[in-house]
């Protein structure tokens, strides 16, 4: 026999082989490798809050994957899929979370993101600075410290695990963080003319990377001199409360992917100064010692 026909001999052994296996498996339910995970799951996904860019982007998910037909998605808060994060985990028990970065429970929690064949959560994320039309005019100095502000990504997540021993007191948080960067801060406001309290309006999202960073975008515009006001609010009223001039700006919008479609809906009436932070990433998460990698090993309910 050629050389070329072992070859091909071990090819079919070997295909045959792994069809055994996999036969075995399938008939097995007690192997943790190819039991149901889904099914413990309850075909859930572990949301966030109803209003999240993201939990739309998961109900898209569910629409789209094959695998994820017949599946739910349970919304609640940020806080809460935490907790049910951490229980499931004490318990070495199977989850499906909604999950982004920067965020600290990569840190907390020994979790990894589903891979996303389709690219529905898309690839990287940015973090976008959006102002109101007209604000270059009435406000250049706040303008231009908007403009200049922006992080990188490590220091925003040591940010991020401070706040979580701080107890999520962001003023304080951030207070901190500029006192121990002037060097940064001094960079955003060279050169602009402090003002005598122009009062200006931040409109945030209610989560931990926005809150930190629009936290001390505030402290920041107010060594200028300015009168800070923040406005947390849902993602949605933040694109409106832009475009309408209800707001003067924000530093809370996740491109292209989470808030891509209000992005969209209105485009043209407000100004996009660029990323603030680069490398962000939303999708599905699950706790290492699960056996799956991608969307496409969960199973469909149906
Ligand atoms: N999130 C993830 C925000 C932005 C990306 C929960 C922090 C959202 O889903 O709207």
């Amino acid at each position: 026999m050629s050389y070329f026909n072992w070859k091909k001999l071990g090819v079919i052994a070997g295909l045959s082989l792994s069809l055994t296996i996999a036969g075995c498996g399938q008939g097995n339910s007690n192997d943790e490798s190819t039991a149901n995970v889904s099914e413990e799951m309850e075909y859930t996904i572990t949301g966030i809050e109803p209003g999240a860019g993201q939990t739309e982007t998961n109900e898209k998910a569910i629409a789209e994957y094959d695998s994820l037909a017949g599946w739910e998605q349970k919304t609640s808060s940020s806080a809460a899929m935490l907790t049910a994060l951490g229980e499931a985990m004490e318990k070495e028990e199977p989850i499906v979370v909604a999950a982004w970065s920067p965020h600290y429970m990569f840190a907390k929690f020994d979790i990894k993101y589903l891979e996303d064949p389709q690219g529905v959560f898309g690839e990287e994320e940015h973090i976008a600075t959006l102002v109101r039309e007209g604000l270059k005019d009435d406000m250049p100095g706040a303008y231009t410290i908007l403009d200049r502000f922006h992080w990188e990504l490590p220091v925003l997540e040591e940010a991020l695990l401070k706040a979580q021993e701080m107890d999520f007191d962001f003023e304080k948080v951030a207070q901190q963080w500029v006192d121990e960067n002037q060097e940064t801060v001094e960079e955003w406001t060279e050169g602009v003319d402090p003002v005598d309290g122009t009062p200006i309006d931040l409109v945030l999202t209610p989560w931990d990377a926005e809150s930190f960073s629009t936290n001390v975008a505030k402290i920041v515009l107010e060594q200028k001199g300015f009168n800070v006001s923040l406005t947390p609010v849902d993602p949605s009223v933040m694109f409106e409360a832009v475009a309408t001039g209800d707001s003067d700006a924000t530093l809370s919008p996740w491109m292209p992917a989470t808030h891509g479609a209000l992005y969209e809906e209105y485009e043209g009436q407000f100004e996009d100064l660029g990323p603030n932070l680069e490398g962000a990433k939303i999708g599905l998460a699950v706790p290492s010692y699960m056996d799956i990698d991608s969307i496409e090993d969960l199973e469909p309910a149906e």
